[in-house]
């Protein structure tokens, strides 16, 4: 028995090595290891053994099996192996070649831009509010004291939608936000209310390289019991600083019809840091924002009584913002979706 079991193992492994399918692999393993297999078999003849040769050969047999079972399971390895090389060397393919890189989407640059504004006004305590960029005359216009036929609309030429009679058009800045924010926030003209409201504006303009038809602008909006010029200059040169660093900002007067008084805010430039140069006009400084205090009138036409509360507001335009703080040429640059242009952010 003992022979029959080492003859067993010794044609097993014959038989195994040069096999190389799977069919003849299935083939010998169910001879072999099987369960009406060969050893199967063997460990079956052990009860008709004499007893004392029973813990030999059952050893024997054990053994043997374990041999088998590891030298089919290193078949297997062996077997896989050479399909890998095979198929590598009938497929003309360098695993040493570097992957090709995934081309991954990123933020525009007026995105990127609009988030670092929102970042620094939320940090100061102002939160969004979203309102719509079609707007009615009433709104866009008329509660901001630009009365039809005033001459301050040619200040915002203007897209219409609709020449119904409420003349819809596409807003041409984001200050009738004002009104519905105040309207929607006050709770009747009882509540403070500390905003920005961020958005695309559309004019009607000649398109150069500091005028689209369509572009950004923030506004903000403070509306409180004892708010005063004060906290203008300090809230929008704060903004300045965290926005452009440490550099030097003016006011000076301007004119809205919706705030009272109102001011321009400037920036010492950023390229020529003062000396002059062509993109602040050989003056050392560039606007980035028009402001005021909100018109006693407008403050009535969201709802609050011009005698117990005050408020500013101001409005930038981010691309002007961006244009500034990376040195863009031209404005056009932000829509046309030129990669040269979108990759260098
Ligand atoms: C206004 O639109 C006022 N509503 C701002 C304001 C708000 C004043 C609240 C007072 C209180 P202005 O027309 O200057 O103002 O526009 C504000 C900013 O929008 C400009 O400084 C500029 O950065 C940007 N802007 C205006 N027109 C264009 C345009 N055609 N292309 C790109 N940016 C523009």
């Amino acid at each position: 028995m003992i022979n029959d079991l080492n003859q067993l193992r010794a044609d097993a492994l014959a038989q195994l090595a040069p096999i190389w399918d799977d069919t003849a692999l299935e083939e010998w393993r169910v001879k072999y290891l099987g369960r009406k297999g060969a050893i199967s078999a063997s460990m079956e003849q052990l009860g008709a053994l004499p007893k004392e040769e029973r813990g030999a050969v059952g050893k024997l047999a054990n053994e043997t099996k374990g041999e088998l079972e590891a030298a089919y399971i290193a078949k297997v390895g062996a077997m896989k192996q050479r399909a890998l090389s095979e198929s590598l060397e009938a497929e003309p393919l360098d695993v040493t070649l570097p992957g090709r890189p995934v081309l991954r989407g990123r933020l525009h640059p007026a995105t990127a831009n609009l988030r670092e504004i929102y970042r620094i006004w939320g940090d100061m305590g102002f939160q969004i509010f979203r309102s719509r960029q079609v707007e009615s005359d009433e709104m866009n216009f008329q509660l901001l004291n630009i009365p039809p036929n005033h001459p301050a609309r040619d200040n915002w030429s203007t897209f219409y939608v609709a020449d119904t009679e409420q003349r819809v058009l596409l807003r041409t800045h984001t200050s009738p936000g004002q009104i519905r924010a105040m309207r929607q926030l006050s709770q009747g003209g009882t509540q403070p209310v500390r905003v920005i409201l961020p958005g695309m504006c559309y004019r009607y303009e000649q398109i150069s390289a500091r005028y689209e038809i369509q572009f950004n602008q923030v506004e903000g909006l403070a509306v409180g019991r004892n708010v005063t010029f004060a906290d203008l200059k300090g809230t929008l040169t704060e903004f300045a600083r965290r926005m452009f660093g440490e550099r030097p900002v003016r006011f000076y007067g301007d004119h809205f019809p919706f705030t009272e008084p109102s001011a321009q805010m400037d920036v010492q430039c950023i390229i020529c840091d003062g000396a002059g140069c062509a993109m602040c006009k050989y003056t050392g400084f560039l606007e980035i924002l028009g402001a005021g205090m909100v018109h006693p009138q407008v403050l009535r036409n969201g709802g609050y009584d011009p005698a117990e509360w005050s408020g500013f507001a101001f409005g930038m335009g981010p691309e002007r913002i961006a244009i500034l703080k990376h040195g863009i040429e031209d404005i056009r640059y932000f829509w046309a979706n030129d990669l040269r242009f979108l990759e260098q952010f």
